[in-house]
């Protein structure tokens, strides 16, 4: 199958992983799609081609790859493994620092823009064991977008100043995704009040976006503790080590408290 690129950020995600563990497995990695992926609908197969069979379309007409494939079995760095490949890509996806992902795929489980980048079974074909899928959007600004996914380096990919930090925490939709980020791997999320959507299933972004605003509403103690948990939680997901847990929840505070 000649003619197809793989969108630019997935090419720079698997270098990126490269650089991470230079001697790893790669005889799990993959992008065009086979034969078998070719009679289903895949981001493996190219876009933009007669019959194409891909979940999504895009504004372009050139026969793009929109997923890739790496094998899960390293050897990885101390401290590393596939497992942490995904939540750091996933978490950064979930705090709205990233959107060039769809969907996330490893271990019988998918992660996913539709939903909140929580995690649910996977119920498609494969385990996804021996490897993790990454599928990208099919947005021209996102393909295109060779920045780095936090995975190298304390310094590579840490682009953002603290003040433009501060900005992003101004924003209504990323404090909503780092309160999800924090509250959806948090006990008390799995039976607070209104954590059910109006139709009565069950909505744990919802949740914890509900969560937050009654604890930031209660208790000076609470909240200081979602402010403390929410910056760990945070400084988890950022790319390097810019700034300070204090200084996180410094900003937290700030930004929270003139919200009410
Ligand atoms: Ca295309
Ligand atoms: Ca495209
Ligand atoms: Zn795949």
């Amino acid at each position: 199958m000649a003619g197809w690129v793989l969108v630019r950020c997935l090419g720079v995600l698997r270098a990126e992983i490269d650089r991470l563990a230079p001697g790893r497995d790669r005889s799990s990695d993959g992008s065009v799609g086979d034969r078998a992926h070719r009679d289903t609908v895949s981001d493996h197969n190219p876009d933009d081609t007669p019959g194409a069979r891909t979940p999504f379309t895009d504004a372009d007409s050139r026969p793009e790859v929109h997923a890739i494939d790496v094998d899960a079995s390293g050897p990885w760095p101390a401290g590393w493994s596939m497992d942490r490949i995904v939540a750091t890509v996933v978490n950064r996806h979930r705090a709205g620092l990233d959107d060039r992902l769809q969907n996330v795929i490893h271990r019988r489980r998918i992660w996913s823009r539709s939903w909140g980048w929580t995690a649910r079974p996977y119920q498609g074909a494969g385990p996804h064991t021996g490897h993790a899928h990454f599928s990208a959007r099919y947005v021209t600004a996102r393909e295109d977008d060779t920045g780095p996914w936090g995975l190298t380096g304390p310094d590579e990919g840490d682009t953002m100043t603290k003040s433009e930090f501060l900005a992003l925490l101004k924003d209504r939709d990323v404090r909503a995704a780092l309160c999800s980020a924090v509250l959806t791997t948090d006990d008390v999320l799995t039976a607070p009040p209104g954590s059910r959507n109006p139709d009565g299933t069950v909505n744990r972004y919802w949740s914890a976006t509900s969560y937050l605003q009654q604890t930031l509403g209660a208790a000076r103690t609470r909240t200081a503790r979602d402010h403390e948990a929410l910056a760990a939680a945070v400084v988890a997901a950022l790319p390097g080590g810019g700034v300070t847990a204090a200084e996180v929840e410094q900003a937290l505070v700030k930004v929270f408290s003139a919200d009410r």
